[in-house]
């Protein structure tokens, strides 16, 4: 099980550790009555293992490792590392343009834009496809596209954020796959940034951004010196081809 760390902070949080749904037992000690009134409640259900930081009321962090098993994790790696065009994207910087610490390539339906950059429509290949639907099946979600990263080293990185551009709608739901090497995964709040939370994010997992995440909550991949492999992330997302009018505001990435 992976662990979570937990930070100072005022906001109420809930550690939930599952080690296993198809048993009777749970770590948090949670019976199965309880266990499925609280999958009502917050509207989710999970049938791998999981480990839930439980936010606020709506805010939620889900990590299942093992998602994918180790051979479709390998050879999803091989497939996108050899098959995707990686574009190396470009943001601006004290008026220059700067290439980020990453490279990129995007699948969807619509284009879509960040940090000054706009990604044309490419339609999903069907590897990406099997692995979004199931995400759908599993986790009760509505996904259409996929921004994919690749950390060639530790160099690489992913700086704060919340993915709340408009083209993502209200309350934005994210579901993140890993494949590869393992990267630290950090949160804060966005109103009191000393509340931090992590998990560390392991080939053949998927960490899901629920409910109000993205409004209240910013994440990073941050740089690492220890020797760190190629990784590659693939987060799956709903794109409405308009702007839904929202709370959101775009995405201010401090980044690169
Ligand atoms: O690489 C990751 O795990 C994070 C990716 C991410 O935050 C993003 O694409 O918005």
């Amino acid at each position: 099980m992976t662990l979570v760390s937990q930070s100072r902070g005022n906001t109420a949080i809930v550690l939930l550790q599952i080690t296993d749904y198809k048993s009777q037992r749970t770590a948090s000690g949670l019976n199965d009555s309880a266990r499925a009134r609280y999958e009502q409640k917050t509207n989710c259900q999970m049938k791998n293992k999981a480990t839930e930081i439980r936010l606020s009321e709506s805010a939620r962090l889900v990590l299942i490792d093992n998602f994918l098993s180790p051979l479709e994790e390998q050879q999803l790696f091989a497939s996108c590392e050899k098959e995707f065009t990686w574009e190396q994207s470009e943001i601006a910087m004290f008026g220059k343009r700067v290439p980020i610490p990453r490279l990129n390539a995007w699948f969807g339906d619509y284009a879509y834009s960040y940090s000054g950059k706009t990604f044309a429509p490419k339609v999903l290949p069907p590897a990406l496809m099997n692995v979004m639907v199931r995400i759908e099946n599993e986790f009760s979600l509505d996904l259409n596209s996929v921004l994919a990263n690749l950390y060639r080293d530790g160099s690489d990185c992913m700086g704060w954020h919340s993915d709340d551009e408009a083209s993502l709608g209200v309350d934005p739901q994210i579901a993140s796959v890993s494949l590869g090497g393992s990267r630290r995964f950090v949160i804060r709040n966005r109103q009191d940034k000393s509340d931090k939370h992590e998990v560390l994010l392991t080939g053949g997992s998927v960490v899901l951004m629920l409910g109000t995440f993205q409004h209240h909550w910013q994440h990073c991949v941050p740089k690492t010196k220890k020797t760190a492999s190629k990784r590659i992330n693939l987060t799956f997302r709903l794109i409405y081809p308009t702007a839904k009018p929202g709370k959101s505001t775009p995405a201010k990435r401090s980044e690169v």
